[in-house]
């Protein structure tokens, strides 16, 4: 097999060369087939014969994710659905999710990423790779799982739940690299002491976390309690899915994938490149994605980029750790959701006022989400049965909307404090304890 981390290694200009060839082609790409990208470039005044070197990235237009929700589902694609051979999809502002698609070649491009991702670690063919990523439309799952079987390891698709088989599994199949969310590592942890399982004991030496803010706290804990390094690994569904970077196992900063995905940290209200080592908004732009190219991409998630060299030899820029985002998003339980998808589904139902709270708690490691809404006056008048009845229908409508299963406290009339200024719609108290953003 050809060795897929030698790009990782070349120097920085060989590396800008290849990433100036495949943005002028990415920028024709956009214009000839995306009419979105093609109008904007006008706008723009740019074409592709005008990229004439990397810093003529700024003068591209950027994507966003309402870009994503307009252009709902396949109006961002650049090929015959023919061509597209796996469809994933994230959540979004409204009940829509964004939905993104991949060609064969998309795919082929996601499972070497994920391969390199997984060799920062040291991970190989002796391997027992034990997929804790949720299968299905996330991204988390099927992206590492093709990743592993591309170096070779034996690729366990557990999924997540089922903690009782997760142990069995752990302890009869000798799982050594365990990947998941770093909130969910840390209740298989959990499980694992109650069971009386020492971690010690397991073969377990690596741990793959991302799809959530985690901190250094959490990381100590994750590595003492799983007796594994942890490293920390980030991407999103608009990009590819995991495999945008990862760390190394120097463990100061992720390596982006920089031969297909060109990083940028801006100032989010300047747009312009914060300077070196200060946090600004992360803009992506896919060199090579087939099926939905993307131009500077706002990821809306904050971060630090480092160009300097690495310990481990790479010289691929690096990202710090995501310490928050511009917008209102949140991840609970590793599924993003925006308090107005939330306040959509409450305002579906007519007996409630427009007053909510939502309280966002990690207890036993998980995130739980409570909404906390008034109920209209007749509704408090009619007493106990008629709030719990609509407690149990707005938790119904917002299983629909959100996908999670939310505590919903339906309280009397003007029981949510009121603010003068913006309406505090989010307390979220996972912060304590080390465990959260
Ligand atoms: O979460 C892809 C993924 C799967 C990454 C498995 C890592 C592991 P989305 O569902 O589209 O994709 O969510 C993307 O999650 O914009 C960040 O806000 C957040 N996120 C992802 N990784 C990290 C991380 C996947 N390591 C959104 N630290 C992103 C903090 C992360 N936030």
């Amino acid at each position: 097999m050809k060795d897929l981390t030698a790009v990782e290694r070349v120097a920085r200009s060989e590396l800008e060369r290849l990433q100036l060839v495949r943005l002028r082609a990415l920028v024709a790409r956009a214009a000839e087939r995306v009419p979105l990208y093609r109008e904007r470039l006008r706008q723009a005044g740019v074409t592709s014969r005008d990229v004439r070197s990397l810093a003529d990235l700024r003068r591209l237009p950027f994507t966003t994710k309402s870009d994503f929700r307009d252009a709902y589902p396949f109006g961002m694609l650049a090929v015959p659905l023919d061509e597209v051979v796996r469809i994933h999809a994230s959540s979004g502002t409204t009940g829509k999710p964004t939905v993104v698609a991949y060609t064969r070649r998309d795919l082929a491009t996601w499972s070497e990423v994920m391969a390199r991702t997984l060799m920062a670690g040291g991970v190989g063919p002796r391997d027992v790779v034990h997929n804790a990523y949720g299968y299905g439309l996330f991204t988390g799952g099927l992206g590492f799982h093709y990743g592993a079987e591309l170096v070779g390891a034996a690729v366990i698709p557990i999924s997540g739940g089922f903690t009782e088989r997760q142990l069995m599994v752990f302890q009869d199949l000798g799982s050594t690299v365990l990947c998941s969310t770093p909130s969910y590592a840390l209740f298989l942890a959990e499980a694992l002491e109650e069971a009386g399982v020492a971690a010690k004991d397991l073969k377990l030496r690596v741990g793959f976390f991302g799809a959530e803010p985690w901190t250094e706290g959490m990381r100590t804990a994750l590595e003492t309690r799983l007796n594994v390094m942890a490293l920390n690994i980030y991407g999103l569904s608009e990009v590819i899915g995991p495999g945008v970077s990862v760390e190394c196992p120097e463990r100061r900063g992720m390596h982006v994938a920089e031969d297909h995905f060109l990083p940028e940290v801006l100032d989010p209200v300047t747009f312009e490149p914060v300077p070196a080592g200060a946090t600004g908004e992360l803009v992506l732009t896919g060199l090579t994605k087939e099926a939905i190219p993307l131009v500077r991409y706002r990821t809306r998630d904050l971060t630090t980029l480092d160009r300097s060299p690495c310990a481990c030899g790479r010289t691929l820029a690096r990202i710090g750790r995501i310490t928050g985002r511009t917008d209102d998003m949140l991840i609970i339980r590793g599924v993003n959701v925006y308090p107005s998808q939330i306040e959509h589904a409450l305002m579906q139902v007519p007996q409630v006022e427009p007053h909510y709270l939502l309280v966002v708690r990690r207890e036993d490691a998980l995130d739980s989400l409570e909404v906390r809404v008034e109920a209209a006056a007749a509704v408090a008048a009619a007493g106990g049965d008629a709030m719990r009845g609509l407690a149990a229908q707005l938790k119904r409508k917002i299983h629909e909307v959100i996908g999670l299963s939310a505590d919903v406290s339906v309280l009397p009339p003007k029981s949510i404090e009121r603010s003068a200024g913006k309406a505090k719609r989010v307390e979220d108290l996972r912060g304590k304890g080390g465990a959260a953003r």
